[in-house]
């Protein structure tokens, strides 16, 4: 599977800042789960989305396209919820520009929610997780990180995952990007839903 032909649009702090898409399917996730290197994976690049050891990297919302430009299809990457160290006004700020967005983008139609296979679905995930399906967002779930799970604990976290989020096997794809497990099925999956009618 080659890599996503993908490049960067723009960035924004508003959801009206923000040209029309013909489709979009937003990334989102705890701060530090891998949002932005699942996009550099995908692509197969490096530096295409802002990454950090520490959380917070992503502050706003990135806009990478599907090639060809001027395509409209929207890969959307998200700063991050949970990053309890920046100021409470920050904090804030953030949760309501991702909040904007989420509900108020009218070609959104899906939602890739990174959990962090090296630690397990937190409270914080669970939240948000029930908050899309109230605000009937489809959410496809995406296990990251899976290189640092330990063999001896994968069976046990993998089980774990899937009682805390109340779905199949199935409904989780396990990925790693730096080891480029489960990358090339995401790919495929991606391309399958912007070509859609
Ligand atoms: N071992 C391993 N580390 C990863 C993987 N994916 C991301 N990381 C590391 O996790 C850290 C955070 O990655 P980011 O991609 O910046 O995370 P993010 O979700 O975009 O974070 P924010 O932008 O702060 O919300 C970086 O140090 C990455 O190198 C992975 O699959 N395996
Ligand atoms: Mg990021």
């Amino acid at each position: 599977m080659p890599p996503l032909p993908i490049h960067f649009v723009q960035s924004a702090s508003s959801l009206h800042q923000l040209p029309t898409s013909r489709r979009e399917l937003a990334i989102i996730g705890r701060s530090n789960v891998g949002k932005s290197s699942l996009i550099n994976a995908l692509a197969n690049r490096t530096k295409l989305a802002k990454t950090s050891k520490t959380p917070g990297a992503t502050q706003l919302i990135n806009i990478f396209e599907l090639a060809p430009e001027g395509s409209g299809n929207w890969l959307v990457d998200l700063p991050g919820y949970g990053f309890a160290k920046a100021p409470r006004r920050e904090i804030t700020r953030w949760r309501e520009m991702i909040e904007q967005y989420l509900t108020g983008s009218a070609s959104l139609e899906a939602v890739l929610v990174l959990i962090d296979g090296a630690v397990g679905p937190t409270p914080l995930d669970l939240q948000t997780i029930d908050w899309l399906h109230h605000i009937d967002l489809p959410a496809r779930f995406v296990a990251t990180k899976a290189d640092k799970v330990r063999p001896s604990k994968s069976k046990a976290r993998r089980t774990e995952v899937l009682t805390l989020l109340e779905v199949e096997r199935s409904d989780v794809l396990w990925v790693s990007a730096s080891s480029g497990l489960g990358i090339d099925e995401l790919r495929r999956e991606i391309l399958a839903f912007f070509a859609e009618d």
